[in-house]
């Protein structure tokens, strides 16, 4: 990376999934989960969503020719995340309350029998999930450390299980540390690791910027600590003012625009080097979940260096002062 200075890691490398084809990692399990569903000849599928999931959901089960059912967190989905979701033919259910509540809506009607579901508790979507891990070790070998955001935990969850089964077929000798970062707003995987908890102290009202993590009460959270523990990995949080400060350095050093939620892996990277956990000279993949466009408004809002004239003249005029300045 460029910013290695500001990061102040030796080697650190990005793994970018906002290039998958609708703009978030969600597509890697998506895929694997839509061509089950199609093969037990389901007629809809559903999710609970704080965007990317519903996105991808929506594109794949176009593709599949199966109806998109949708329960999003009223207020709390980034627009271009909506768009997607809208654009490949969802119908769409809001509900208040946050992400948790349109989880338990679709948990309910998949326990009556109801619908396909398409969250994480769906296990096609972890095996699709873990090949994130499997491009790792091909592009860059076993790194010490995977930096990764989370949230509802699933991605952390298939991360590890992927690379504990390349680790069993013998495809790699070694396994790296993983670092899972939370917002402080929605933080309960945090607090429980801190404190050494047997479980996690759910939150409420989760809140934060980086609105695909708003989630108070993952329901991969056994997994996930399983993965911490085992990775003999660390669990923490970051504000929302650094994750818009990790956001605007990987878009202005890096070129790579990420959303909120994607740059907290880098916020948190910073912070565990700042701290003195992550050592300059190890290795380290912070993982990047999902494209900037995905969230616009939160792009758009924070940065702003713009100017308005009202003709061709005073433009280029304007443009010389900028020049020279
Ligand atoms: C960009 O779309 O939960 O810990 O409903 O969109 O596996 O939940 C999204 C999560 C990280 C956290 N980065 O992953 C959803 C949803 C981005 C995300 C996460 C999400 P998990």
């Amino acid at each position: 990376m460029n910013s290695n200075d500001e990061i102040k890691v030796n080697e650190v490398y990005v793994k970018f999934d906002g290039a998958n084809p609708t703009g978030s990692f969600k597509d890697r399990g998506m895929t694997v989960a839509i061509s089950m569903a199609k093969y037990l000849g389901v007629n809809v599928v559903a999710c609970a969503s704080t965007g990317n999931t519903s996105a991808s959901m929506c594109a794949y089960a176009a593709r599949a020719n199966i109806k998109p059912l949708i329960v999003l967190p009223k207020g709390n989905v980034a627009k271009g995340k909506l768009a997607q979701a809208i654009l490949h033919g969802a119908e769409i259910v809001f509900v208040g309350g946050g992400f948790d509540d349109a989880l338990k809506v679709i948990i309910e009607a998949s326990k009556k029998g109801l619908i396909y579901p398409l969250n994480s508790i769906n296990p096609w979507r972890i095996e699709g999930q873990k090949t994130v891990g499997y491009e790792i070790v091909d592009e860059v070998g076993v790194p010490d450390w995977i930096v990764i955001p989370v949230g509802n935990a699933g991605n952390i969850s298939a991360l590890w299980k992927g690379l504990v089964e390349l680790k069993k077929i013998g495809l790699i000798d070694k396994l790296p540390r993983l670092a899972g970062i939370q917002a402080s707003g929605a933080a309960p995987l945090v607090k429980a690791y801190r404190e050494s908890l047997d479980k996690p102290v759910f939150i409420e009202d989760p809140e934060t910027i980086a609105t695909a993590i708003r989630i108070g009460k993952p329901v991969n959270w056994p997994r996930a600590l399983k993965a911490i523990k085992e990775s003999k990995g660390v669990l923490i949080d970051v504000s929302d003012d650094e994750i818009l400060q990790a956001q605007r350095l990987l878009a202005r050093r890096e070129g790579l625009g990420v959303e909120p939620a994607s740059a907290a892996s880098i916020a948190g990277l910073r912070k565990l080097r700042e701290e003195g956990v992550i050592d300059r000279n190890e290795r380290v993949v912070a993982i990047a979940t999902g494209h900037a466009l995905k969230d616009p408004d939160t792009a758009s809002s924070h940065y702003v260096k713009s100017y308005e004239v009202k003709d061709v003249n005073e433009a280029l005029s304007l443009l010389h002062k900028l020049i020279t300045q």
